[in-house]
């Protein structure tokens, strides 16, 4: 990480627990947890854990089951518009337990089982068996059912889009080359979004070393040459010296173009490579030369829109071609309108470089989202909670969530299919929190107040929380035994339960386990097990997958006493995809051609509601610099934060650090903020005709001009103005951002195309409120 954190052998007995920012030892006195040290094989700790530490039993935590006051008193559906407003009424287990049972029985009963919303993204707590999502799709498969969402929101254009391309997602994305090999073989390190250290902090289900950066320094200290294609310039780690080339947001898509346009023209692109290995390519390069639409998409047709000169991608384009090149795509370029094109576009231009399937060379889609992206491990698969069987089909791409609740019974094209939303009658969340992740929240706000009921277990009173009807208090990782058990990662680590639960709060498999008592499903629920049998169950059926496979792990005894295990990894680094670039008759991608689809036959087949062409092309982006008006000329990008995961622990006391006067910095090019008048420190409010956020400027030619940029995370702190708008008091950047799909076809979320604007906020500062608790009755 950038900030170094120093690790210490005095703790190695203290206790383990894991998360998704990584591996600590705890330090506990008189039953209270006062400090989580590095963990000892963790090469670069991430300072994040410890920002639990004060905020375990703050105010701030949710201690007993609570119930909104004019649900209670007047039933579901009940003054839906004050969620987020009314009171709360303190209950006790049993009473919540008999509410939330009577009300999904009564809903299943009337409505039936897919009127219940039970998609709850989001990314809970690392530790293989209190996954909440698990147990919340579990525990409603038990009882009929649930319309579930598909996708995620860190790059659905991608799931969409990679299975036609390249084959099956899964095997893509967690089976990229290894970094090992980038260390060791690549020659350029091209990267359109950087490789943003304080991404490789996270790795979603736990982590044990973080290794990406040390990995990153290797490859620059062997020699390697590093370009980064970002708004931002700190989004390339500083220490491999990268070229920065500022590009405009959201005109990749006409860079790779132009890139593959120069291939083209000067005949250096990999012919016996396209043959072998790809499909359509001559219906690509008719439209690359501009054959097909009269318009060549060469170096001189891609400057203007990306403000990067034609020279400077010609010589790219050189250098690529005479280099053992990565080309790396990060998968903020999915987040945005028609997010499936640059996958496909540099998918097509690796592909042409003929490198993919060679050590250190062809494409990695998010290298430095996660610690987990090209790690060097056993591809190995572990047990989880068995889910089921849901036997509703409804579903939604997890982002048309508002519109799902807004228009009921309609329809919408997905992935060339037609579907309908349902209507929901019942929302159940656990594990995640819209009011983060969701854009456009003035209109989920609104979409938020159609169902009936809504039912939320969280640990602390965030806004997703504070616009539930009832909420049942979980634990956190630190109140319950559990296994990090993550395939994505080598290290497997007993997580000890080092304090007792906070409150009344209770784990998602307890909370489940007695609700299904209540519907009469606890058998097929517990199927008689308590939390720590699932765990053995889980770790011993890992242990017989691993053994299938030739590794061995060692005993669940012997895990217990060495509190973790690190597997070593196979001898010579994964290359993705090699299998298939060794024999491709043997292995064939699970594509409709068994090759790279630089043209798809299935997309050409979809219907035209999906309006999608059968191979990369440029679409101008609903909302980006190319387009913006003088009313918000700003292009906002709303990137993870490097203090925190997503929303969690924002009221931790790291997160809090990291914040200017109680609410987020917003930074802006020197440039604009002079033409603003505006000063470094000055509140602010970012706008345009979706909502309004508060921020602190912070002036900083680390983004490029006509950029600003405001990390995600922050707690919703809603007030209305005088003009019926929200406004977020804290700086929550999802008021801002629009809620359309990144297209009909991929329907992804896009928060990165975003025009705004900022000027001084001259009114006087209100209070912070985001962190406070509502108002809690007390019988
Ligand atoms: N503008 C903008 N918006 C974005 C993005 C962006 O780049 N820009 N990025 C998007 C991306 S990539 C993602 S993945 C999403 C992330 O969005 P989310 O995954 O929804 O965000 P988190 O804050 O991680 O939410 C996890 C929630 O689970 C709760 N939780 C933790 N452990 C437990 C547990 O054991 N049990 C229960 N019941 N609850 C628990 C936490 O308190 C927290 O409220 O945000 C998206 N939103
Ligand atoms: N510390 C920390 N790490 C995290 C997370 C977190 O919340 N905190 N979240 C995790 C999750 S869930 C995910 S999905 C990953 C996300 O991983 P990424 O998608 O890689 O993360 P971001 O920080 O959103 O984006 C990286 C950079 O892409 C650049 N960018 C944005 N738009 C464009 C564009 O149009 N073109 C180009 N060339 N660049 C662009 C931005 O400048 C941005 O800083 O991060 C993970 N890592
Ligand atoms: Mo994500």
């Amino acid at each position: 990480m950038d900030e170094k954190v120093t690790i210490s052998s005095q703790y190695d007995n203290l206790p383990l627990t894991s998360s998704h920012w990584g591996t600590y030892r705890v330090e506990t006195v008189a039953g209270k947890v006062t400090a989580l040290h590095p963990f000892d094989a963790d090469s670069d700790p991430s300072p994040i854990g410890s920002g639990i530490v004060d905020v375990l039993d703050a105010p701030s935590r949710i201690k007993m089951p609570m119930v909104r006051k004019s649900w209670l008193e007047h039933g579901p559906g009940a003054a839906t518009d004050k969620r987020g407003q009314d009171p709360f009424i303190q209950m006790t287990w049993d009473e919540a337990e008999a509410l939330v049972a009577n009300e999904l029985a009564r809903v299943k009963n009337d409505f039936g089982n897919k009127a219940i919303f039970g998609g709850s993204y989001g990314w809970a707590s690392a530790g293989r068996f209190h996954h909440a999502q698990s147990q919340l799709h579990r525990f409603l498969n038990c009882i009929g059912g649930y319309t579930r969402s598909v996708n995620t929101y860190s790059y659905a254009a991608a799931e969409v889009i990679l299975p036609h391309v390249l084959g099956s997602f899964g095997s893509i994305m967690y089976g990229q080359t290894s970094l090992e090999s980038v260390a060791a073989s690549t020659e350029l390190f091209i990267s359109f979004g950087g490789f943003p250290a304080r991404n490789c902090q996270i790795a979603s289900g736990g982590t044990g070393d973080h290794s990406q950066v040390g990995l990153m320094e290797k490859a620059r200290q062997r020699g390697a040459e590093f370009i980064s294609i970002s708004p931002i310039r700190s989004d390339m780690l500083a220490r491999v010296d990268a070229e920065w080339l500022a590009a405009r947001p959201g005109s990749d898509t006409a860079i790779l173009l132009a890139l593959a346009h120069c291939l083209l023209t000067e005949d250096l692109h990999d012919s016996e490579f396209l043959a072998r290995y790809t499909n359509g390519f001559d219906v690509f390069a008719d439209y690359v030369t501009g054959q097909g639409d009269g318009v060549p998409k060469s170096a001189e047709w891609a400057a203007p829109l990306s403000d990067i000169p034609a020279d400077t991608i010609r010589s790219l384009a050189r250098r690529m071609a005479a280099s053992r090149t990565m080309l790396s795509v990060s998968w903020s370029l999915t987040r945005q309108d028609h997010g499936e094109q640059p996958y496909w576009a540099a998918t097509a231009l690796a592909a042409m470089l003929g490198q993919i399937g060679l050590p250190g060379g062809g494409i990695g889609f998010g290298y430095g989202a996660t610690n987990s992206v090209g790690m060097h491990r056993q591809m190995l698969n572990f047990a989880a909670l068995p889910q089921g069987k849901n036997a509703v089909d409804d579903f939604i791409p997890v982002a048309r969530i508002s519109e799902m609740l807004l228009n009921p019974e309609t329809d919408f094209v997905y992935n060339g299919g037609r579907y309908t939303y349902p209507d929901i009658r019942l929302v159940y969340w656990a594990g995640g929190n819209p009011f983060h992740h969701h854009q456009d929240l003035q209109r989920l706000i609104e979409a938020w107040q159609k169902p009936e009921t809504v039912i939320v277990h969280e640990w602390c009173w965030n806004t997703l929380a504070k616009h539930a009807d009832i909420i049942l208090p979980c634990t956190t990782h630190l109140e319950r035994p559990d296994i990090m058990l993550n395939p994505r990662d080598p290290f497997i680590v007993m997580m000890e339960q080092v304090m007792p639960p906070v409150g009344d709060a209770r784990n998602d498999y307890d909370i489940f386990a007695n609700i299904a008592k209540h519907l009469g499903v606890e058998e097929s629920f517990t199927e008689g097990r308590d939390m720590i049998a699932w765990q053995e169950w889980m770790y011993e059926t890992s242990r017989g997958m691993a053994a299938e496979k030739g590794v061995t792990l060692p005993t669940l005894d012997s895990l217990k006493q060495t509190g973790w295990v690190k597997i070593e990894g196979p001898e010579k680094p994964h290359i993705m995809i090699g299998d298939f670039i060794d024999d491709p008759v043997a292995n064939p991608l699970n594509t409709a051609s068994g090759k790279i689809e630089i043209v798809s036959q299935t997309i050409a087949g979809f219907d035209k509601d999906m309006n999608i062409a059968p191979h990369p092309v440029w679409r101008e982006p609903n909302e980006w610099l190319g387009n913006a008006g003088d009313a918000f000329p700003l292009h906002l990008i709303s990137n993870q934060p490097h203090t925190k995961l997503h929303s969690q622990l924002d009221h931790g006391s790291h997160s809090r650090a990291g914040k200017i006067n109680q609410r987020e910095p917003v930074t802006m090019h020197p440039d604009n903020a002079t033409a603003r008048g505006l000063h470094d420190g000055d509140l602010v409010q970012v706008y345009n005709d979706r909502g309004i956020c508060l921020a602190v400027l912070v002036i900083s030619d680390d983004v490029r001009p006509d950029v600003v940029q405001m990390a995600t995370g922050a707690w919703l702190d809603p007030m209305i103005t005088a003009d019926g708008k929200l406004l977020c008091k804290h700086g929550n950047p999802n008021v801002l951002t629009h809620d359309l799909g990144t297209s009909n076809m991929t329907q992804g979320p896009a928060a990165m195309s975003c025009l705004v604007e900022v000027q001084k906020y001259n009114d006087a500062a209100p209070p912070m409120t985001a962190f406070d608790p509502p108002d809690i009755i007390i019988r």
